[in-house]
This record gives structure tokens, sequence and C-alpha cells, in this order.
């Protein structure tokens, strides 16, 4: 048998990479319990990373938190009557669980209301602050007199400057992904009362980000084109490019971590000023429990920082907190922020308040045991260059035919015949033919290939090589047939099964970052401990020339996966049936009535019956049909907007009623001369008033064709 002695690519690149690796999560808000695209945008790539890296023996400060101040704590707080420590006690504890669920190893999950997290992120501001780095201004802020408070962030709404979206945060787009300042809004209004906010003057300091503009220009324009995804630095490129502006710190609010300055009272640190310190204090704490030094984790060159966010807070980790450590001046900066783009579920956005979402410990009750089949479905979906779908179909797809059909059945088909023929223990192999060669140095390849997708944070692109994996051994099972050749060649069926066994011992190591609870059942069945400490580890797979040695004793065969059954989809496809019916429910708001007119006014409007003789599609646009009407007055060419509900065939010949003395109006340079009346149907369909209708209002009105 041959025996790799060479290094493998995996360790070349481990030779030269970090001492250490600190690697964060993005903090969840605590106003909710969180849901399958949190942890597909974040926790399950920021875990599969950890756990590589720790397979690597690498040094991994894996650290997350609950993100327990800001505005959206305090309106969850007011909604459900409680106070915003209540909020942040009850949901922290579902949240931490979920992830202890799923298997997300974070070496520390803190809070950001702990003491700890209170101090650092108090002395960090007193550094920059002492330090001169702070703008301290009075300048006029949008304030409720109603609530009497002034409003920050999501506490005010309005349209969005850059991309007209009516609901924008004060803070945020979360329809462009812009961050703004709430004075930026278009028509703000209180989210508390609906109110319109007035101006009033309070003093806050601000963190001159166009002071650090050049430097972010350098840092990551510059010098990290190559190797950021392109989502992440195109965001940061063009908010670089509009320029940057002084961004305020702190808030007037009364939940938060108090302003550490002079003249500061009723004011805390802005809730994004805090929270990416929250990365520090967990790594404090944690080092403190460890009995570690949490410095160099922070600290020192030689180590790899790196930031596992969702899209809509890029800007945070990569233009301001990158801008306060460079402020402070002792820290090291990001080498990486892996951002993923969202997770839509059936067709839609996933939305807390819509309850049109997949929440983790829902999941379990439906399928209990079963994390490592949500994980894959959604890393085999991650949303890495762009927006994706979650579909149940798709999850029970990804069960059926991959997991099952592919990965466990290969376990299953080597671990029964080893009971089978050699109860239980490895035989030994005879001489390996140009197959199991060919085989066994395919399966030596893998560790560097899937090693290489995760180190690009192309993490769908790594299970599928692990998938191979299960592939490789299922089709040398397939070939060699086993089942047949006992039957005629003992000693070749041994060889074959010694084979497919050294297979099944490298999935157990190498699905360990993405099927962790898989990975403890197959080394369990194969009675092994692949640990990074053990001869079964990562590089093993490619430099040993045997995983699993004639002799050792495997356990007994348990199935890995199974089944998901059609009942099983429809029971979630019927819930978020439920939620839709709940949500248009709730939603059947009727537009109020406008101002009352006078009869004067109505009199004003001449209508009549028409038909349309002509019609087209006006050029390059969507909406937009040229209509030549006969009035019984004229022949008039009417624009109207009505071309994404019926085609120019359609309508010609149509007895229709048209206001014939609207002023004229050019649209894309065509006079419209009167406009044709329509009206939407219960189900919001768009129909003609129809002058022919038989009911007798329609008749009485406007069979007449004129009203005045
Ligand atoms: N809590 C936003 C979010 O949950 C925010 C992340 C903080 S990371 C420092 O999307
Ligand atoms: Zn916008």
């Amino acid at each position: 048998m041959p025996v790799y002695n060479e290094p493998s690519i995996s360790e070349k690149i481990m030779s030269q990479d970090p001492k250490r690796y600190t690697i964060t999560a993005a903090l969840p808000y605590t106003n909710g319990p969180v849901h399958i695209g949190h942890l597909a945008g974040v926790y399950v790539p920021a875990d599969i990373y950890a756990r590589f890296q720790r397979l690597q023996g690498k040094d991994v400060a894996f650290v997350c938190g609950s993100d327990e101040h800001g505005v959206p704590i305090t309106i969850k707080a007011k909604k459900e009557g409680i106070t915003p420590q209540q909020v942040v006690d009850k949901y922290h504890g579902i949240i931490k669980q979920s992830f202890e669920d799923f298997g997300i190893t974070f070496d520390n999950y803190s809070r950001t209301s702990a003491k700890i997290h209170h101090d650092t992120a108090s002395a960090f501001f007193k550094e920059l602050y002492e330090n001169g780095k702070f703008i301290e201004e009075v300048t006029e802020q949008l304030y409720d007199a109603d609530a009497n408070q002034f409003l920050a962030d999501r506490f005010v709404i309005g349209t969005c400057p850059k991309c007209g979206n009516e609901e924008s945060y004060g803070d945020q787009c979360e329809n462009c992904g812009t961050s703004h300042n709430a004075t930026d809004l278009i028509n703000p209004k209180s989210a508390i009362t609906g109110a319109v906010p007035t101006l009033k003057e309070t003093k806050h300091w601000f963190l001159p980000l166009d002071q650090y503009q050049s430097w972010l220009k350098e840092w990551i324009v510059d010098g990290h084109k190559k190797d950021w995804k392109t989502n992440v630095y195109g965001q940061c490129k063009s908010w670089i490019d509009d320029g940057l502006r002084p961004r305020a710190v702190t808030r007037d609010l009364d939940w938060g971590i108090p302003v550490p300055a002079e003249g500061a009272e009723g004011k805390v640190l802005y809730v994004w000023f805090d929270a990416p310190i929250g990365y520090i204090s967990a790594t404090k704490e944690w080092a403190a429990k460890e009995g570690k030094d949490w410095e160099p984790y922070w600290k020192d060159e030689d180590t790899k920082l790196l930031h596992f966010i969702g899209k809509d807070n890029i800007v945070f980790h990569c233009i301001i907190f990158p801008s306060m450590l460079k402020a402070e001046g002792s820290y090291i900066l990001p080498n990486n922020v892996p951002a993923n783009e969202f997770l839509n579920l059936e067709g839609n956005k996933i939305s807390t308040s819509k309850n049109w979402a997949v929440w983790l410990h829902e999941y379990l009750v439906d399928f209990p045991g079963q994390q490592d089949v949500l994980r894959y479905a959604l890393t085999a979906n991650a949303p890495e260059t762009k927006d994706n779908d979650f579909t149940w179909a798709d999850f029970q797809l990804r069960n059926n035919s991959e997991l099952v059909a592919i990965f466990g059945n290969f376990i299953n088909r080597v671990v029964v015949l080893t009971h089978k023929y050699y109860a239980g223990e490895v035989p030994q192999p005879g001489i390996l033919s140009e197959v199991d060669e060919q085989t066994l140095t395919e399966l030596k390849a893998y560790p560097d290939v899937i090693t290489s997708s995760i180190e690009r944070y192309r993490f769908r692109e790594a299970q599928q090589e692990l998938m191979n994996v299960a592939r490789l051994g299922n089709k040398y099972l397939a070939d060699e047939e086993p089942w047949k050749t006992i039957k005629t060649d003992e000693e070749r069926t041994k060889t074959v099964m010694y084979v497919a066994l050294q297979i099944a011992s490298a999935l157990a190591v190498l699905s360990e970052p993405f099927l962790p609870f898989t990975a403890k059942k197959l080394s369990g069945i194969l009675n092994v401990d692949a640990t990074p400490a053990t001869n079964l580890n990562w590089n093993a797979v490619s430099t040993k020339s045997q995983l699993l040695s004639p002799g050792h004793k495997i356990a007994e065969v348990q199935l890995l996966f199974s089944k998901i059954e059609d009942a099983q989809v429809q029971q979630q496809l019927d819930k978020l049936a439920a939620s839709k019916k709940a949500n248009e429910i709730m939603n059947a708001t009727v537009e109020p009535q406008k101002e009352t007119i006078q009869f004067d006014d109505f009199t004003k409007l001449d209508m009549r019956v028409g038909t349309i003789i002509e019609a087209e599609k006006m050029p390059k646009t969507k909406k937009l049909l040229v209509l030549k009407v006969d009035t019984g007055i004229d022949v008039r060419t009417i624009v109207s907007g009505i071309a994404e509900s019926f085609t120019p065939e359609e309508v010609v010949g149509k007895r229709v009623t048209v206001l014939v003395n609207l002023a004229p109006r050019a649209l894309r340079g065509v006079e419209s001369q009167g406009m044709i009346l329509m009206t939407e149907t219960p189900e919001g369909k768009l129909v003609f008033v129809n002058p022919d209708a038989s009911t007798p209002t329609s008749d009485s009105v406007l069979n007449g064709a004129t009203i005045n």
C-alpha cells in the first residue's frame, strides 16, 4: 500500500496561517427568538468555520451574545407592557438555548447588559473622548412633543432619501440598506405616537467618519478588492465613494449604557457603538473564565479577526467599528467580513412581525433530533452571493435524496455488511486493485478541496464536496458489489469492505463542521475518536495510509437520517398559510375617506360614455397604453396606465366611462386628453367603470352620459 508522507495543501496553508482566530457572529437583537434566516445568514457559516479551524488544532475564540440595547427592545417592551430588562431576559434565554440546540459552538455567548460589557464599552468611549476623537456638537434632532422624547433610530419612520421607501427607519433603510441620520428622512413620523416631530436642540458626540475616509479607502477599496466578497466590497466602496459624514454615537434615550462624558446626563451610547464592543467584552469574559489573556485575541497582529454578519450590518462592521478601533489605536482590524445576503421563505421576505418565519425552537418540536437536516439544507441553499429562497419542498428533497439516499445509505451498507460478513471487525485487505488505489487517492484529495472552499468562505461548495465523498463511497460499493463477490471471492470482498470502511471513517472527520450531530453519531458507530488529538483527524485523511486498521471493532448500526414524509412538509406549509391568513385579516385596512367635497365640485366633472377604437402600447413603458376614444363629441387620445392589466387587443371595442374635461397632460410626449374611469374588484383586479353594467346605480348615474 502507498504511504503518503508529503505535507498536504491544508498543512501548507496552515503553516502560513495566523496564530489564532477571533471569530465573531452578529449579536442578535434580543426582541424575539431566532429563525432560519439568522441561522443561514450568520450562525451556521460562522460555526462551520470555527469548527473547521478547531479541527485543524487552531486556537479559536468564537464569540457572540445578545444585543440588548437599542430602540427595538424599548419598542417591544412598550408593546408588551413590560420593562426592557424583562424583554431581554426572556429572549436572551430562548436565543441562547436555540444556539446550543443547533450545535453552534460559541466559546462564549454573552449579553450586552452584563456588567463587563457596560464597563468595557464605557471605558472604550472614555478613551476616545479623552483623546479628543469625538466632535461634540449641539444640533437639532427630531423630537416628539406628545411623547416628550427625542426620536432616534427606529423611533422615527419616514421616506428614505436614497430609494424612496416610505417605511425607512431613522438610522437605516431596510429596503436599500443605506444607513443615514434620522434628520435625513423625508416626512418623518414618530413611531411612538405617529406625530410629526419637531426639531429640538440637544448635545451629542460624533465620530468624524469623514476624517477616516482616506484611510478607509486605502484599507478597503485598495486593500481588500481581491479577498472580500463582492457584495461586501461593493457596499463599502459605494459608501466611501459617496463620502462619509460624522456620525452621532450617543442618543437621548433611557435604555442603554450611560455616556461617560461631562454634561451627558440622560444620554446613552448609540447601540451600534456599544454592540460591536460586545465582541470584545464577550472575549474578555471568556478569557477570564478560561484563565487566558484576552488581549492577543484583539491586539496581536498574528490574530485573524473575522466578523460573520448579514448584509444589513455591513456598514457597521466595515466602516464604523473599524474606525472606532482605528481611533482607539491598539486594536487589530478585521481580516475579512464574510457577510451573507438574505434568506427568504417560500418566496416572501422573512418577517418577525408577520410571523413569516421558521422559528428554531418550533422546528425542534416538529423535527426532534433533526438539527443537522436543517443545517444541511440551509448551507446547501445559503444566500452567499444573492438572496435565496428556503422552501419546505427543497428541505424534504435535500434530506430524502441527499442525506438519506447518499450519505446515510452508504454508511448503512458499510456497517451492515461489516457486521454480516465479519462480525463487525475491519477485515484484512489483500492486494489493492487499480480501482481501489484510485478511490483512495481521490479520497485523500478531499480534505484540501474542502479546506480551500472553507478558507474562501464558500460553505455551499465545501458541503457539496463533502457529499462527493459519500458519493465516492456509494459508487465504489455499487461498482465493486461486495454482496455479490462474497459468494465467489472472499479475499476480494475483504479488500472492498476495507476500502469502504476507510471512506466511512473519513466521513466521520470531514462532516464534523457541517453535520456535527451526525459526525458524532458516526464516530460512535465506527467506534472511533475523530478529534484533532487522535490519529483520525483532518490531515490524517490526506496523509495516512489507513484510517481504520484491520481488526478494529465497530459498533452496532444506527440510522443516521430518516425520510421526511409529505405529511410533515404539508404541516409546515399549513402553518405558514395560517400566518398569511392572520396577516390578511389584520392588514385588511381600507383607505381612509378623502376630504369632503361639495355638490358643486362634483357637477364640474363632465363624464361621457365612449368607445375605445384603437389601442397600442406606449413604447418603452410597462404601464401605459395609448388609446383613441370616441367620446360622442370627438375622437381623442387618452394615455391610460392599464397596460399591466389589459392588452391593447382586449380593450379595443370596449365601452368605457370617460372624464372628458380633465385638463390635458403630456405623458411621455403624448398629450392625454381625458381619463378613463377604472375601479378595483374586491379581489384587487382592475376593471373599467362599465356604462353597460346592469346594476341600477351604474345605469342611473352613468347611462345619461353627462351629469351636468
Ligand atoms: N443586533 C443587528 C441585527 O440583529 C444587530 C447586530 C449587532 S452586531 C454587533 O441584525
Ligand atoms: Zn432606502
